[in-house]
Formats: structure tokens, sequence, C-alpha cells
């Protein structure tokens, strides 16, 4: 909104010539949806009380989780609303790519409302089933994916990081590998949602790498340089990712332990969901996999568990499944567990953003 409307003033006055900068209108935008945040929080909190909005613990978690029972949850609407308004103020209105980006996080997050709601005001303790899960969760992915092959910058080659003269064409398998790198990262920030800021503060991370790796993608210059994919058009999407971030923080300025509100699947899905489209908008599929390591351990822990019990007639490999509630059960408190995982996923960020020089 603002870039269309001061913009074209800037003819008349210089000083608006700013807001044709991606730079500039990405750290207003995670100023915006930050303040939006901190200031709608209590409020919105309030209400998600007053309307009974709490969260059923299941039995069989760990016992200190008991205690968290009637924590208010769907906090995800809160960062949906903080992200989407700061994006529709600060970013260029007329990107194809940013609205493909908003309509994946929109989408996955219907998905998670409706799945929400069932839980936690039908006390239908299930939600929606697997296959309604999954089922609507690919027909999203599929409908973002299946634009995006008819855009000029669309390509099928998988960018392999440190190594810069190979990049195999996986042809038609690129658009399963898509779906899969869409659903799967959705699902890993919705399994990673288990202690009080465990979600956000990775997707925080991440969501700063890849406002950098999409700006490069999106600038001709920076991409040669770096030998990455140039893809045109792309670069715009940074402002979604300064929202996210912006709205990451704002929600975790009331989600650190100890929490008063959680995400609910209606911002784990949306915010994984928007990652994993991210890192396919600027060819860094594989680089999710690094700078989103914890998020891909906790699902490899889940994996692992499950494949040992049937394999061994019941035993469990971790005490709990996904690896955080291992650690719990080790005695480890749940906020050293969080701050570790925070630590391990800056160290995974830094590992991930030197594959742009190392090649
Ligand atoms: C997503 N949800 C949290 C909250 C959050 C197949 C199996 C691995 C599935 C998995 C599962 O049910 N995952 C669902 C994890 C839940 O958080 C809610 O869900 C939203 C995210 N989708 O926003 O609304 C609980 O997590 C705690 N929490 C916090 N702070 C937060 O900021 O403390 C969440 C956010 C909340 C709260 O207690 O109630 C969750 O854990 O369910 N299942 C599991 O993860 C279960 N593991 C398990 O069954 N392991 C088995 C097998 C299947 C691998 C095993 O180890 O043998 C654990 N979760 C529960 N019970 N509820 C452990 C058992």
């Amino acid at each position: 909104m603002i870039y269309h409307l001061l913009y074209p003033l800037s003819e008349h006055f210089g000083l608006f010539n700013v807001f044709r900068y991606i730079t500039f209108r990405s750290i207003y935008a995670l100023l915006t949806a930050l303040i939006l945040t901190i200031i709608i929080g209590p409020r919105f909190i309030h209400w998600l009380q007053r309307i009974k909005c709490g969260q059923y613990i299941q039995e069989d978690g760990p016992e200190n989780h008991q205690r968290k029972a009637g924590t208010p949850t769907m906090g995800g609407l809160l960062i949906a609303f903080s992200l989407l308004s700061s994006v529709l103020l600060w970013g260029n209105l007329t990107n194809v790519y940013l609205w493909l980006t908003i309509f994946v996080f929109a989408g996955f997050g219907c998905i998670g409302f409706v799945d929400d709601y069932l839980k936690v005001v039908r006390k239908q303790n299930k939600g929606l089933s697997p296959r309604q899960k999954f089922g609507w969760q690919f027909l999203v992915a599929a409908a973002a994916i299946g634009v995006l092959i008819v855009l000029p910058g669309y390509s099928s080659s998988l960018y392999i990081p440190f190594i810069k003269w190979v990049q195999p064409n996986l042809g038609w398998f690129y658009l399963l590998f898509a779906l899969v790198v869409i659903v799967g990262s959705s699902n890993a920030v919705n399994l990673t949602d288990g202690l009080d800021g465990l979600a956000i503060g990775p997707t925080i991370v991440v969501g700063g790498c890849l406002l950098l790796f999409v700006y490069v993608a999106g600038h001709v210059e920076i991409a040669k340089y770096l030998q990455v994919a140039y893809v045109p058009g792309v670069g715009e999407v940074t402002v979604f990712c300064g929202a996210l971030v912006g709205a990451g923080l704002g929600f975790l300025w009331f989600n650190a332990y100890p929490a008063q509100v959680f995400m609910g699947d209606v911002g784990s899905l949306s915010l994984g969901a928007s990652i994993g489209f991210i890192a396919i908008l600027c060819k860094q599929e594989l680089v999710l996999l690094v700078v989103g390591g914890l998020f891909v351990v906790e699902t490899l822990s889940v994996i692992i568990q499950v494949g040992y019990f049937k394999f061994s007639g019941g035993k469990r490999f971790f005490r709990m499944a996904p690896l955080h509630h291992h650690f719990e059960l080790t005695g480890i408190p749940e906020s050293k567990i969080i701050v570790r995982f925070w630590i391990l996923s800056i160290l995974l960020a830094m590992l991930a953003l030197s594959t742009l020089k190392l090649r």
C-alpha cells in the first residue's frame, strides 16, 4: 500500500525514492509486524482466555506439561494478522511471487485453523484426520506450484550447496520434490512446536536466513557474483521474510517460557509451509535442510522412534519423541532445552549462509 501511494510521489519529493528499495521496506515490514504483535498481543490473549480457547494437554505427554492445561492456543492468528498487515502495507502488491507466498501462508493457516477449531472449540481431540490434513496440504501446495511452473523464472534444476558446477535438472520430478519440501517443512515445524518458544525461535532464524537468500536471488549482480540462481522478481519476497521475522519476534515476546500463548496448528503449519515455499522460490531447497536442521532432526527422531518401535517388538529408541521430549525426560529443564535449540539453530544458519561464499 505505502509503496504504491508514496513511491510515485518521489518525482516531487526525492525522499520518497527510498520506498523503491526492498531493503528499506523489509526493515519496516519487520518493525511494523513486531510492534503490531506486541501491542495487540495482550488484548488478543485476553480474548482467547475469554472465549476459553485453551490448550488441552494429552495425558500421555511429559508429566510437567499438565500444568500448561488451559494455556490459550491459536496464537498463530496473531502472527498471521501482524504478518499479513505488514506485507500488505510495505509490499509491492503487483508482485506475483509475493502473492503466491501469501497464498501458501494463508492456505496452510486455514488448514491449521480448522484443525485447532475442531480440537479446541469443538473438543474433538484429534481434530482433522491425517488423511484430511495431508490431503488439503498437498492441494494448497500443488496449486502454488502449478502457478509457479508457468512463471518465467521457473527452473526444475536443483542447486546443491558448495557444489557450483552441478545443477541436476529434475524435470517433472521437481514438482513432487517441491510438494514434499512444502508439506514436509510445514509438518516439521508443527512437530517441533512442543515446548515454549521451541518452534518460533528457529523459525525466526530460518526466516532471517531466507530473507538474505531471497534478496540475493532477486538481485542480478549479486546473484551472478555469488553464482547462485537469479530469479527475476523474487526479491520482493524479502518483504514477506521481514514481516515473518518481525511477527515471530513479537509472538516470542508472549510465547517465551513460561508461555502465555501457544501458536496452534494455525501458526506452525502456515509458518512451516512458508519457509519451505520461499526456499523453493530462491532455489535453496537443500540449504533449507541445513538452516532448518533442527526441524529435520525433530522429524527424524519421530521416524526413528516409530520405526524402531515397530521392528523391535515395542521397544523405544528415545524415551519419547520428538527429541525435545526425550531431553525433557532425561531431566534437562524445559527452558534450557529451548535456548540450546536456539543456539544450534543460529549455528546452522551461519553454516547455511557460508554456502553463499564457499563454492
Ligand atoms: C504437534 N503439538 C504439541 C500447541 C502448539 C506422530 C506423533 C509424533 C505426533 C505428535 C503430535 O501430536 N504432534 C502435534 C505437537 C502440543 O502443542 C500444541 O500443538 C500446537 C502445534 N501443532 O501450538 O497448541 C503440546 O506441546 C506443548 N507446547 C508447549 N509450548 C508451546 O509453545 O509446551 C506447545 C507449544 C501442548 C504443550 O504441552 O499441549 C504436542 O506435543 O502434542 N505427537 C507427539 O509429539 C507426542 N509424541 C508421541 O506420541 N511420541 C510417541 C510416538 C508417536 C513417536 C513415542 O515417543 O513413542 C508428544 N505429544 C503429546 N503427547 N501431546 C508426547 C505425547
